[in-house]
């Protein structure tokens, strides 16, 4: 049986790097493992229109990941795929995770996966695989016939069969022990088209880079942040696993660095001192590696940063969000500003780069507030300042109060980004010309200070890829205008 996984294509209003996409990759290696022919389509960097894939490939089944951008183009995409042939079209990721019922009303989309995706795909597989072994021309429409138990029984699936009834099945059972799944089929990939994460290395667009997650999901539930995929229980993958995966990478895939995306990989920090000291102890500590999205501050000890840093971590995000007390308190970051500046101390006095992220424009911010946050930058002065303005996702408690007490700016999930330069909501006396003049001022009295720019000048990575540097730069200070073409031209490739 042949599967395909697709990526759709979405265009930020700025230029982000491009990176294989962890979850598909997953998907991937999970039908590898189960026996199926397996093709991943990422509309980021093919050459092909999805429909002449489909037609290259035949697949039995297509599943289609969405985040809240990406999902109108998952929409198309699937549109497209059911102009060529009624194959089973599959849609999940965080996005239609919380608003499964938005996506099945789509005709061309025929099942929702919520949350976590391995078991459940797996499931799916092996429903039409069965389907295909009584009859050969097994379609999207035999799938949702009513009298399919199979698809009845399976947890976490939403959709609607072809008598028009809406079925929401439970949630699926997460995935108990993570060792469990198989490591990221990047084979399966156009490597040499993507470019990084999140550079670790000089040599930044040429080199060979790598994401790994060694845990999911996150105990923390700060206001702003959707973790709808994931869920609350936060699972580790043991050290010894780990370990194997990051010699796969080093050794037999060559990596030159390696980003890890956990939530909050230092919730257990035995676990990730035990993880620093087997790769210390397996000489793999000559590969750089950086925590992209951020580790506690609470929880980031000297011995921690001291024993993670002699196994090759370069660079360690924070999420501070907020410099003012009371409203980083409302937002359920559990932390305090104290905290933070420790982490901050402590990770600079061993050589670690820090990165910091803000958010401007929480619900309770106000002038004053949103002063404290790039004052509060500016006190902590992490190598990299990331500066987001409040985007309200679905699912998230900052959505809930906007949606009741604020004044939501946007209507196309398309504009659910956070660097467009556009504010996306206004709540009380929070206006978004007060929202966009603070984010832009953030920007430029971080960066514009003379020891940053001289220290910027001073970088090797900045005159290697100063083009790229000053494109990024502008394109977050003076975004595209020309959205709307370019989201006619993107429709012409799907
Ligand atoms: C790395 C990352 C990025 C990277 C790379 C993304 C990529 N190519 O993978 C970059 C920096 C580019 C990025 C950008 C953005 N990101 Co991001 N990102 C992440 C992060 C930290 C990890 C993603 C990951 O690898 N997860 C691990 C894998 C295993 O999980 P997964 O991809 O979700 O897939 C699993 C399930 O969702 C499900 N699944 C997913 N797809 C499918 C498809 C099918 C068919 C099935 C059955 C199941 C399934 O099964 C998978 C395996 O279990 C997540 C946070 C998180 N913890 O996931 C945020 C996250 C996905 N990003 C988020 C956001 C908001 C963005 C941006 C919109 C931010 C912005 N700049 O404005 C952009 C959008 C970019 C775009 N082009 O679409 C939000 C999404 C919220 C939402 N409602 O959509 C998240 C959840 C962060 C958060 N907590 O708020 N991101
Ligand atoms: S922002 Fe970080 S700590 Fe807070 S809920 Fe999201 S992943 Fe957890």
């Amino acid at each position: 049986m042949r599967v395909i996984l697709v990526n759709p294509k979405f265009r930020l209003p700025i230029d982000t790097r491009t990176t294989p996409h962890l979850g598909l990759a997953y998907l991937g290696a999970v039908s590898e493992q189960a026996g199926y022919e397996t093709f991943i389509f990422d509309a980021d960097v093919e050459n092909e229109s999805i429909s002449q894939a489909i037609k290259r490939i035949q697949p039995d089944i297509v599943g289609i990941t969405a985040n809240t951008p990406q999902v109108k183009q998952a929409w198309r995409a699937a549109e497209a795929i059911k102009k060529v042939k009624n194959i089973p079209i599959i849609l999940g990721g965080p996005h239609v995770s919380v608003l499964p019922e938005e996506s099945i009303d789509h005709k061309q989309v025929d099942i929702v996966v919520r949350g976590e995706g391995e078991q459940i795909w797996l499931k799916l597989c092996q429903i039409i695989e069965h389907g295909k072994s009584d009859n050969a021309d097994y379609s999207a429409t035999d799938l949702l016939n009513p009298e399919n138990t199979e698809l009845h029984d399976l947890l976490g699936i939403s959709y609607i069969t072809t008598d028009g009834k809406i079925h929401h099945n439970p949630g699926h059972p997460i995935i108990a022990d993570l060792d469990t799944l198989p490591w990221p089929a990047y084979h399966l990939f156009k490597m040499e088209r993507y470019t990084n994460l999140q550079p670790a290395t000089d040599m930044v667009d040429g080199a060979k880079s790598f994401s790994m997650m060694t845990s999911r999901g996150c105990p923390y539930r700060c206001t702003f942040c959707s973790q709808s995929i994931m869920p609350i229980k936060w699972r580790a993958r043991s050290p010894e696993n780990v370990l194997a995966e990051w010699k796969h990478l080093v050794e037999d895939l060559d990596a030159q660095e390696i980003g890890v995306l956990d939530d909050s990989a230092n919730i257990n920090m035995k676990r990730l001192l035990k993880i620093a000291d087997l790769i210390i102890e397996h000489k793999l500590n000559h590969v750089p590696w950086i925590f992209v999205n951020g580790i506690r501050a609470n929880l980031a000890t000297k011995e921690l940063l001291t024993r993670l840093k002699k196994a090759g971590l370069i660079r360690t995000a924070f999420g501070v969000e907020s410099g003012d007390p009371d409203v980083l308190a409302s937002i359920n970051k559990r932390i305090d500003h104290d905290t933070i500046r420790k982490a901050f101390k402590n990770a600079k006095a061993i050589g670690l780069e820090t990165i910091g992220f803000f958010i401007i424009g929480l619900p309770g911010d106000t002038e004053e507030t949103m002063e404290k946050t790039i004052q509060f930058a500016c006190e902590l002065d992490p190598k990299i300042a990331n500066f987001s303005m409040m985007t309200p996702y679905p699912g998230t408690k900052v959505y809930e109060i906007v949606k009741e007490q604020g004044r939501l700016l946007m209507d196309d999930w398309e504009d659910y980004v956070f660097f467009a330069g556009k504010a996306r909501y206004e709540l009380g006396d929070m206006t978004a010309e007060m929202i966009e003049r603070k984010w832009k001022e953030s920007y430029r009295r971080f960066y514009l200070r003379p020891h940053r720019i001289a220290e910027i000048l001073m970088r090797k990575d900045f005159w290697l890829n100063w083009r790229r540097t000053f494109k990024v730069a502008w394109r977050t200070l003076f975004p595209r205008k020309e959205k709307v073409e370019l989201r006619k031209s993107d429709k012409k490739k799907i």
